[in-house]
Formats: structure tokens, sequence, C-alpha cells
């Protein structure tokens, strides 16, 4: 399935391709969360679902392997490095009493994913404790295991977990299609640069397309 992106036409080879969302969990996205109570305008985020939901359906319908994945620690904080703990001051920091239960801690009400883009039965969750997916996760070997070589990436923010695990990915040798509309940032022009970074020289780390061109590459395969 051939689909204009940038930097040249992206050759998406279905059943070697996954739909990969990254942290479309309520405590960045929903008003009241953790990412609003930092100071953050969570629209900017939030105009993302929609085309999420739209790809998320599509993919469903052609048959596509879906992984999602979520930030977060383990309740007992072990596995949550004292730099990222204590990192940006605040008076408020992951593990503590949040909005919506302990911030960034696996099983509280933030860490889970939006209900708009939530998991199917069958679909496999990724939790990880960094930004990049492949770190101290079984992504790996669950794309292996399933003959994954190309990720379509979606989710948040676009210059954080979206950029980490792109550059993981294409390290381990996988083809990234990054869908533009499907990502997004706090901060529109990190969200703008971080697109162009991923498609420059070349692709250097990946290509990027909007969702629409996806949408209707999957509606030709089904035709
Ligand atoms: C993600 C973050 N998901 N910005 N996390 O990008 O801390």
């Amino acid at each position: 399935m051939r689909i204009e992106a940038e930097p040249y036409e992206y050759s998406l080879n279905f059943p070697a391709a996954a739909l990969l969302i990254i942290d479309m969990q309520r405590d960045f996205l929903e008003p009241g969360g953790f990412g609003e109570m930092l100071g953050n305008d969570v629209s900017r985020l939030r105009r993302t679902i929609e085309p999420n939901k739209a790809l998320l359906a599509a993919w469903r319908a052609a048959g596509g392997l879906v992984i999602h994945t979520r930030e977060g620690h383990r309740p007992d904080l072990a596995d949550l490095p004292r730099a990222k703990k204590i990192r940006g001051r605040g008076a408020t920091s992951i593990g503590d009493p949040g909005p919506m239960g302990r911030i960034l801690v696996r099983g509280e009400a933030g860490h889970d994913i939006i209900a708009e883009l939530y998991p199917a039965v069958g679909e496999p969750v990724i939790d990880k404790p960094g930004k990049g997916a492949f770190f101290a996760t079984d992504l790996h070997a669950i794309l292996r295991h399933r003959g994954i070589q190309q990720l379509v990436v979606t989710g948040v923010t676009t210059e954080v977990c979206v950029h980490t695990t792109v550059r993981e990915a294409n390290d381990r040798g996988f083809e990234c299609l990054v869908v533009g509309d499907c990502c997004g940032s706090y901060f529109p022009e990190f969200h703008d640069t971080g697109l162009r970074m991923i498609a420059a020289q070349g692709g250097i780390f990946g290509w990027v397309a909007p969702s629409a061109v996806v949408i209707e590459a999957l509606a030709r395969k089904a035709a």
C-alpha cells in the first residue's frame, strides 16, 4: 500500500505493520489531570482524539495489530529513578497523590487510557517506565513474535514519548510512519519541529503523513 508521506512515499506492508498508540492517558489528556495541574493546555492534546479514533477504527476494521502504551510506574515506585522523581522541582511529582489518583502509577485512574481510545480485548498494552516504549518493556519481543517490521505511530507527546519511541524503533530496524495529526504536544512549536525532525535528511527517523491518507489507503485495501 502506497502512502503519500514526507519525505517520500511510504510503502505500507499491512500484515507486517502495527499501529502503536503512545500514552493516550487520562493524566495527560483530561481536564483536571496531572498535565493540566502542571499548567498545560490539554486542548492541544485533545485535538488528537478524533483523528486517533478514526484511524484506530479503520485499522481495526482492516484487521491490523494495535498496540497501546502507558507511561507509569510500579505502586512501590521501585522502577522510578530518583532523577525522574525529582525532575522539575515541582511541589507534586510522580507517585504523589494527584487529581486522578497517584500520579503516573499503574492501576490509578489517571494512568489509564482515555475511554475514547480504550484498548480492545486482545490488543497488547505496554506499561513503560520511560519515555521510549522499548526501554524496560517486552515490546520488542511482542513485535518479533508477531512478525512486525513497520510501525504506524501516534500519541502524545510528539517531542517526548513519540519521538523517543520512534528513535528507539528506528535503531532496531523498524520503519516508522508517524501520523502527524494523531500526535500532539502541549507546545505547538515542538510538535511542528518534532515532526519535521523525523522526516528531515531523507527521513532520518522515519516518515510523516496525515491520518486521512493512511485511512484512505486502508479503505483502498478493503475495496
Ligand atoms: C509523554 C511526557 N508521554 N511528556 N510523557 O510524552 O512526560
